[in-house]
């Protein structure tokens, strides 16, 4: 009963993407709203009585719940079988997975990193209809600790993205429940204060849209359901100084969340879930066609990465899409978006069919792909083992197995420490993973297993500009190999829409790195950025942030 209730959200994202009629929309949200009511009668609230988890690996002791930190209210059983895992033994080959002693302990939909290394966890009522305490919080790595409070109306299933100042924009949310209804609301957070302040509305409401940062500093918002009648608002929008503009039409048959990258030239590429991919021109507010994907179905809570954009490949734009559909595909495939006519070809094949899958960009330009399932929102069939994708080998080898599974409603993100964090999935409704585990990646371990010596940033300049060098102090600049900016990650329903890592150029002479900032913002958009210096054996720094300008 619960899984088929939760279903209701999926159901209704697909029959978007697949289809535009409202009539077969109501005939199939009344089935599912008579599957929810007799679900929630037969699904009593239980209080989880589970602790966390005992763990040799965890890198901090446990600590007492802090005051007014609730528990998470059901752990799913089926969750816990895969809570035991070995020691991994080829940390050096696979990385490592962790998990933290903390619980996360509202459900965490939406996570964003902010400028001072805590990570915002957005709730609202959390996948739960009759929930109307509202929740956010804010995750601090270096003390373990989760401040949550509330909000004033429901940020569940929103698009994120985060500003030049450095405080994420919340763009809409739910308005209603079956049949879903989107928010027009929008708000931003200060990551001093940790409040929301409401912001400009939209034009109408949003659930499940896309933000996409543009390169001076506007945000595109396409998609999402309206307020009035469950159907895709087809008003695109741009955020300018607070306000919103009309920029054009949707295509037809956009998805819900579609997936979009800003390219080098300016333009946003949009690849998913459908198959056939387009490219959005800021300057005309108009979409055109660009490949169709070789996957004979649409990419439904597949994922998609814009590859490192170096120097070297000359700010070359590429973009991944992998997995998604369900059954789930292990499929990958790759569009080189510099050439006159571009084309999706066939990327290795994943070990596991990912559904709900995370894909996250670590500073040396490899891309761990996580989570998901073969089908979707079932645990028994959850891919635990981990892969990492390398660009320039275009390879995917196996990484460390996470211990839980993580489904619809998981996030992964790139901590300032080079580790990636990992949290939630909520496949039935008002359950949610509180479980919290953590990456550290092969370039974190000797080959024997013990942790690799770091490079340092003992300075840096914190104000950086558009084509000007600015400096980095490190004790060995003759070995650094690499100088990387990646922007802090905003994550949602297996998609990062801000994630992107910018190579520079550089030079050094005695203890500093003399760094060439991106040229323009198309290449890397205004904001705040994580400096990674890596080694001459590709160990990362931990990040300095700066604010690019
Ligand atoms: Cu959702």
């Amino acid at each position: 009963m619960n899984s088929l209730s939760s279903l209701c959200i999926r159901c209704l994202s697909s029959l978007r993407i697949h289809n535009n009629s409202l009539l077969v929309l109501n005939k199939y949200a009344r089935a599912c709203l008579l599957i929810i009511f007799t679900g929630a009668i037969i699904q009593p609230f239980a209080q989880s009585t589970q602790p966390a988890r005992p763990n040799p690996q965890q890198r901090r002791p446990a600590r007492p719940a802090q005051p007014g930190q609730e528990k998470p209210f059901i752990e799913p059983v089926e969750m816990h079988k895969a809570a035991l895992r070995a020691l991994e033994t080829q940390p050096a080959q696979r990385g490592r997975w962790e998990t933290l002693p903390e619980l996360m302990p509202i459900n965490p939909v939406h996570v964003a990193l902010m400028y001072n290394s805590k990570v915002l966890v957005i709730s609202g009522s959390g996948n739960d209809p009759n929930n109307k305490d509202f929740q956010a919080g804010v995750w601090d790595p270096a003390s373990g600790t989760v401040r949550t409070f509330p909000i004033r109306w429901d940020m569940f299933c929103n698009g994120m993205v985060i500003l030049s100042s450095g405080r994420p924009l919340v763009l809409g949310g739910t308005l209603k429940y079956d049949d879903f209804l989107g928010e027009p609301r929008t708000a931003f957070f200060d990551p001093t204060t940790e409040t929301f302040t409401d912001a400009a509305q939209m034009n109408g409401g949003r659930w499940y849209p896309t933000g996409t940062v543009l390169g001076n500093g506007s945000v595109l918002v396409v998609s999402g359901l309206t307020n009035t009648s469950s159907t895709v608002n087809t008003t695109v929008q741009i955020w300018v100084s607070g306000n919103w503009t009309p920029a054009g039409t949707i295509f037809a048959g956009v998805p819900l969340y579609p997936r979009q990258h800003l390219l080098p030239n300016g333009q946003v590429f949009e690849c998913g879930a459908n198959r056939d991919s387009k490219m959005f021109d800021p300057a005309t507010n108009t979409w055109f066609e660009v490949a169709t994907t070789n996957f004979t179905a649409n990419r439904d809570y597949g994922t998609s990465v814009l590859l490192p954009l170096t120097q070297a490949n000359g700010f070359k734009p590429r973009v991944m899409i992998l997995g998604g559909a369900n059954p789930a595909t292990n499929t990958t495939e790759l569009i080189d978006l510099s050439v006159s006519q571009p084309l999706w070809v066939n990327g290795p094949t994943m070990a596991h069919a990912r559904i709900q899958l995370n894909a996250t960009i670590l500073p040396n330009g490899k891309v761990l792909v996580s989570g998901g399932s073969t089908n979707d929102e079932d645990a028994a069939t959850a891919a635990l083992e981990t892969e990492l994708y390398d660009p320039d080998a275009n390879s995917l080898t196996p990484g460390s197995s996470m211990a839980f599974p993580r489904l619809y409603h998981s996030n992964t993100l790139l901590l300032p420490d080079a580790t990636v964090l990992a949290l939630g999935g909520n496949p039935v409704r008002t359950v949610y993973e509180p479980h919290i585990e953590i990456y550290s990646p092969p370039y974190l371990f000797n080959t024997d297993g013990t942790p690799a010596t770091r490079p340092v940033i003992r300075r840096i300049d914190q104000a950086i500009h558009y084509g000007t060098n600015f400096y980095i102090r490190t004790p060995y600049p003759a070995d650094i190999k690499s100088v990387v900016l990646i922007r802090p990650g905003a994550v949602t329903h297996s998609f990062d829409m801000e994630q992107r890592l910018v190579g520079m150029t550089f030079t050094y002479n005695n203890d500093q790195l003399y760094v060439k900032a991106p040229a323009n913002g198309n290449i890397a958009p205004p904001g705040y950025y994580m400096v990674f210096i890596l080694d001459s054996k590709g160990v990362p720094s931990k990040a300095a942030f700066v604010r690019l300008t």
